[in-house]
């Protein structure tokens, strides 16, 4: 099942049918047994008409977040591990990210309030300050506030690698900023945890022509949700739920930078495409 929040609406589609709910996002989607709440939903609320909803779903969607905060992983796949080290061999940080790749430990990292965050189809933003700018793919947990996992969406977590790379400490600079984080298009909810041998795909194109295309599966991943969101609760209440993207498996490599036009799609099995168009602030 998937939920999209629109201007107009939540929608619930469900084997090609569209249905419109009452209430809150907020309220809706945190909550234990998310499942068998939407389920039952389907039965008792009005059936809307599925060529209009469908145009609204499309042509009005809106991040699927509330209130939620957004924190993210790192170094969670390998890929991600020796990028970061390539990146920062100079500043003498290398070794923590082999260290963290390595520890009990995660690294986890506050990455976006949610009116920084991009919408589908909306712009991401590159700095004005870095010359060097990737789009991190990453499957996107949503966990209700009592710490349990109830649905997935798409996440794009922009990085400015310049900036890391200089200092790891400079990190939130590279991380947080207006419209760095993007989430969508839809809150995916199935009856059971997504498969590990789901794919994420991502393609990048510049007018119009494609300049890198990669993807992986999650079974690639070096954690468990589990142990990231058991970390993430250890210490923080999140009273409305929170979304946690789960780092990236796919850099692209050293010489590519984005630029301002291009277009990045992300994909995930089951869930859909995340298009995002590259901008500055
Ligand atoms: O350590 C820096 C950030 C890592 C990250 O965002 C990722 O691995 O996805
Ligand atoms: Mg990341």
């Amino acid at each position: 099942m998937k939920l999209f929040k629109t201007a107009k609406g939540i929608f619930l589609k469900n084997n090609n049918r569209n249905y419109i709910l009452k209430g809150e996002w907020n309220t809706i989607i945190n909550r234990d047994n998310l499942f068998e709440y939407l389920s039952q939903q389907i039965n008792d609320e009005q059936y809307s008409d599925d060529s209009k909803s469908s145009s609204i779903i499309e042509d009005f969607t809106l991040a699927p977040i509330g209130q939620q905060e957004v924190w993210a992983a790192g170094v969670t796949y390998l890929r991600s591990r020796d990028a970061r080290m390539e990146e920062s061999k100079d500043s003498g940080g290398a070794d923590f990210y082999s260290k963290v790749y390595n520890a009990q430990r995660p690294e986890l990292f506050f990455k976006s309030m949610p009116h920084r965050v991009a919408a589908h189809k909306e712009n991401v933003f590159i700095r004005k300050d870095s010359q060097w700018n990737a789009p991190e793919p990453e499957l996107t947990l949503f966990i209700n506030s009592n710490g349990k996992i109830q649905g997935y969406t798409i996440g794009n977590d922009m990085s400015s690698r310049d900036i890391e790379g200089e200092n790891p400490l400079y990190l939130p600079q590279a991380k947080v900023y207006e419209k760095s984080a993007a989430l969508g298009p839809c809150l995916y909810v199935p009856e059971h945890p997504i498969s590990s041998e789901t794919v994420i795909g991502i393609s990048v194109n510049r007018d119009e022509k494609n300049i890198f295309k990669s993807e992986i599966q999650l079974n690639r991943m070096k954690r468990s949700f589990t142990d990231l969101t058991e970390y993430l609760f250890r210490e923080c209440d999140f009273e409305n739920g929170v979304f946690l993207m789960t780092g990236t498996g796919i850099v692209p490599p050293n010489e590519f930078s984005l630029k301002a036009g291009d277009k990045i799609e992300i994909s995930i099995d089951k869930i859909g495409m995340l298009t995002n168009i590259v901008a500055y602030k």
